[in-house]
Formats: C-alpha cells, structure tokens, sequence
C-alpha cells in the first residue's frame, strides 16, 4: 500500500508545479512519520480528519502551517513545532493540499460490499440473556484505550459484558426499540448494530471513509449517517443497515460540503443536519406522509407517487443561515436550533420559521454545544454550554436569547451533564493544566460549590448519570483509567471501575427519555 502511496506521490508532485519531485518525496515520507498514523496514510481520515483539498476549503495554507505548528484547540491535533523546522512544516502544508491522482468516492456497491449481516434479531432473544434488575438503567461505556464498549449495570454499578468495538467510536451512541437495539458510528466511516439483551452485532457497514456521527428516527426504522468523506448523508435501513439513500451534500451552485452532525428532531419526524462548508441546515423528512407542497421542500412531496422510486419519499428542506453551524443543540421541543462556527459566532434558527431569528447569539469563544443542557432557572428555561476555548461556561436565557452569566471554570471543558433530579450540573476541564479537574455547578445559584480531582495529573471528563440521577459516573481518561462513580447528592466517591481510557457513558433510559441534562 505505501509503494502504492509513494507512486502516486510522485504523480502528483509532477502535477503540481509548486512542488518539486525531492520536496513531495520529502512531505510524503514526513507525512508518513508524522502525519498517516492519525490521518490515514493516504489522507482520508483516520482518529483526525481526512487532509484533502476537498475538506480544508475553510482552512487556508497559512492556518494549516500554524496547525502543524501548534496544534489545533480542541481537537487531539499536538503541535509539532519541536520536531519540525519551518520548512519541514511548509513542505507538508503543501503536500495535504494536493490534490490525490484518484477520485475518492464510496459508493452505494462499496457500502454493499461491506455489508456484513452478523446475527438475525429474530432468531435471537427478547428478554436480556443475563441477569438485569433494570433494561433501562442500562449503561454502555466506551473505551477508547482498546476500542472496546463496555456494557454496565446501572444498578449494581457493575460491568456485565465487555466487546471489541470499530476502530475509533464518536459521538453518542444511539438506541432503539426500547433500548434492545443499539447503533454505533466509528470515524472511519463503519456503522454497527448490536443487540444488548443477546451481546451480539446484528449488522454492520461502512457508510463512509471519514464519518462523523449517526442518528435514529425516532421510530426506529431509519439510521441517518453524516459523512466528511465523502460529502454525503447516507439513510441506511435500520432493521439491516442495508442503504436505501445516498444524498450528495451540495448547495444549488453544486458545492460540496462536510456534514457537521445530524440529529433526529422527533417531533418533526425529521433528521436535521447542519453543513460544515456551505451555510444551510438541512431538514430531511422521514415522515410516512411528509407535509405536500410545504413551502421550502427542495422536492415537493407527491403522496400519488411518493414511494422508495420516486426520489420524493425523504424529502429535503433546506433553510439558509448567516454563517456555517459547525455545532448545534436543540431547545426540548425542537423548534429552535442553536448554533455556532468554530470561530464562536452564536445564531438561533427557528424550524417552524424557516430562517434565522437571532443572527448575534453571545457565545464567544469555542462553545460546544453538541454538550448543551438545558434547566429551570428563576422560572425561564437556559441552556448551558462548556467553551473549548474559553474557561467559561456560557449560561443564556432561551426566551430572550441573552447571557445570564459567564460561569469562570479552570479552564476550557468538553462535556457537560445534569438529570433532572439532580441540583447540580457538571462540566469538565478537558484542556490545560487544569485537565484533571471537574466542576459541579448549582443550577439554582449558577454557581461552582465543588471541584473534583479524582486522579490528580489524569484527564477527568464526560459524566453521565443513572436513571434515576443518584449516581454520577465520570472517566480517567486514561489508559490505566477507570470510571468513577459519585454520590450525586453528597458528591462523595463510591467506586471506582478500572477501565482503559474511558470516553463518553450513555445510560438507556436518559438518552431514550432525552432528559435535558444530557445530549440528544
Ligand atoms: Fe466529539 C460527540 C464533534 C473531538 C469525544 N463530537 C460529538 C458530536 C459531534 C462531535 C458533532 C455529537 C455527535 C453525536 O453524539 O451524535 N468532536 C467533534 C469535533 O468537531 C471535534 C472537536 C474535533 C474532531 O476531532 O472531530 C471532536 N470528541 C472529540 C475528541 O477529541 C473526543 C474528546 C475524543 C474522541 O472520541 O475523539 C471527543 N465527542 C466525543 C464524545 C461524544 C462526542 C465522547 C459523545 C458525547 C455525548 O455525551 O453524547
């Protein structure tokens, strides 16, 4: 493969004028050392981005040298200014914006090809297969250390079953069918469902080259993935994973574009997308009966003709913005989206509308709000946002759309968590030589009464919390890690579960409930 690599190297070093056959030989082998562990030897993504000139259209030259530099916030991206000098850099700047000699496509046959179809549901149990007091106060965590997944008792707080995982998990897990079913998206692109009450994968496929995250209909017959390679989302049928859509994300002019997240807004029996490179939401409906001629549909539903044939049954709303949504978060009914660039600009765009309706959000920073709650506070809802950027978290009132405090932290979080029978909420400081530290903020005083340090030195981060919101579990994120579960009343330590470099936890029960202390 990497003679292969290095041949068309070469092809496009002397396809590209700016480079000269030693210089590409020279970013290649760099590349190699430095960059394709991560990357993907061939570029297409791996733990971190594909570098394709395709994907960087928001990331000009200069800021790519100052990334391989020093780093980029808030993603796993080290600088690497120690180990390169400026030209080393500026060489393997160059390289990632040639252009590879082969279109990179994954088609309807390759995704066919993949398919593989592990165990029929049918054939298998309906009940758990072991011992559980409680099917929703089920937990799955996972591990990023071994890429495995780690299912929990969340009521005797022990593990029950422990399974090898895709390569590099992201984003939340999503379940179905009372939480029997659950699905999973790895970065590079294969998406997977496994049967929790018999601990066995039912199918998998791989849905892109570079993923970012998948959603459920709310009615458990569809799995919408976004791509970032290639620019696509792609509707798979969630009973077998089998593909019945592959929608090319492209404006009008025939732009292409990375799909930032999507999400399934339940009451609209809709998925919503947000686009990284062009500044459009998408809504697209997976409605029996989606709504005939509603205005702004790109194809106008035809209920006479409107089966699988017709390209009309999953119509598409597209709804312009002011500027790329690069994060997003709903408010509980899903008529407001929030959402921002990673450059920090905040916008509130209404669904029922069609537009936006707050063009000037104040969320400096980096906020993320893919890990916003929301709460009661002095009788107005607000929602709460940790900032990758800024140690702050941003509270603001979802009626007047205004800041209501800037919660000061250690220093820039990741994750955010509360329950609703919780006083607290918690957020973590993910970055900076504060990392080890988590903080447990009053709602009802939006201040700071506690900060953790369960492993002094160790990454604490990502909470989430039982059914009934007793208990909070954080990760060491670490590879000699562990989960650490608190007294969610009086923040004490009850156990600690050795684990290898815990990420995110998703209880059953709070993610099919959409409780607002946890993301949806
Ligand atoms: Fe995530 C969720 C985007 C880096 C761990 N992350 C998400 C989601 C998005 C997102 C859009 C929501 C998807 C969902 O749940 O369906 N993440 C991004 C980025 O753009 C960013 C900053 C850069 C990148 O590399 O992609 C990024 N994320 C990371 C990490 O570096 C983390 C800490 C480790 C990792 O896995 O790579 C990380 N992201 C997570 C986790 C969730 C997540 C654990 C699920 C949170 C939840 O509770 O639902």
């Amino acid at each position: 493969m990497y003679r292969l690599f290095i041949a068309v190297l070469l092809v496009s070093a002397m396809l590209s004028p700016s480079l000269d056959a030693a210089t590409a030989v020279n970013a290649e082998a760099l590349y190699l050392q430095h960059c394709a562990a991560c990357h993907h030897p061939q570029r297409l993504g791996g733990m971190g981005p594909a570098l394709l000139p395709g994907n960087l259209k928001r990331l000009r030259k200069p800021a790519a040298i100052d990334v391989i530099g020093n780093g980029r916030v808030a993603t796993q991206m080290p600088a690497f200014d120690q180990q390169l000098d400026a030209a080393e850099i500026a060489a393997l700047a160059d390289y990632i914006y040639t252009r590879p000699t082969t279109a990179i496509d994954w088609t309807e046959t390759d995704m066919l090809a993949s398919h593989i179809a592990h165990n029929n549901p049918a054939n298998l149990s309906a009940r758990p297969v072991f011992e559980v007091a409680d099917p929703m106060n089920l937990f799955l965590v996972v591990e990023l250390g071994d890429h495995h997944v780690t299912l929990l008792d969340g009521d005797r707080l022990e593990p029950i079953h422990r399974f090898r995982s895709r390569f590099a998990l992201h984003g939340g897990p999503k379940y179905a069918a009372g939480g029997r079913f659950v699905y999973f998206a790895s970065r590079d692109g294969w998406i997977s469902k496994y049967d929790i009450y018999n601990l066995k994968l039912v199918a998998e496929i791989r849905a892109g080259i570079n993923t970012r995250n998948l959603a459920v209909s709310h009615d458990g017959r569809y799995v919408m993935v976004a791509n970032y390679l290639p620019h696509t989302l792609v509707l798979l049928d969630a009973s077998d994973l089998k593909p019945l859509r592959i929608l090319p994300v492209t404006d009008a002019a025939g732009n292409s574009s990375r799909v930032s997240a999507v999400y399934t807004a339940a009451p609209r029996d809709s998925f919503i997308a947000a686009l990284k490179d062009i500044p459009e939401v998408w809504q697209i409906s997976y409605a029996d009966n989606p709504p005939p001629g509603f205005s702004g549909w790109v194809h106008d539903y035809n209920p006479e003709s409107g089966d699988a044939d017709t390209g009309d049954r999953f119509p598409l709303r597209r709804i312009a913005v002011d500027d790329y949504l690069d994060d997003f978060f709903f408010d509980q009914e899903y008529v407001s989206i929030i959402g921002a660039s990673r450059e920090g600009k905040g916008q509130v765009v209404d669904l029922d509308l069609g537009r936006v309706v707050v063009p000037d959000l104040a969320l400096p920073g980096m906020p993320h709000l893919g890990s916003g709650i929301t709460w009661e506070y002095e009788g107005r809802t607000v929602l709460a946002t940790p900032n990758l950027r800024a140690g702050k978290v941003s509270v603001i009132d979802m009626e007047s759309w205004q800041n209501v405090r800037d919660i000061e932290t250690l220093g820039p979080g990741f994750f955010m968590r509360s329950h609703e029978n919780t006083p607290y909420a918690w957020v973590d400081v993910f970055f900076g030589p504060n990392r080890d530290a988590v903080h447990v903020i009053d709602k009802r005083s939006l201040e700071i009464v506690r900060t953790l340090r369960p492993a002094p030195g160790k990454t604490a981060a990502h909470v989430e919390f039982t059914r009934d919101g007793r208990y909070a579990l954080l990760s060491i994120w670490d590879e000699d890690g562990a989960l650490v579960v608190y007294d969610a009343a009086s923040l004490e330590e009850v156990k600690r579960l050795p684990m290898n470099k815990p990420s995110g936890k998703y209880n059953v029960y709070n993610k099919l409930n959409l409780s607002a202390g946890t993301s949806h």
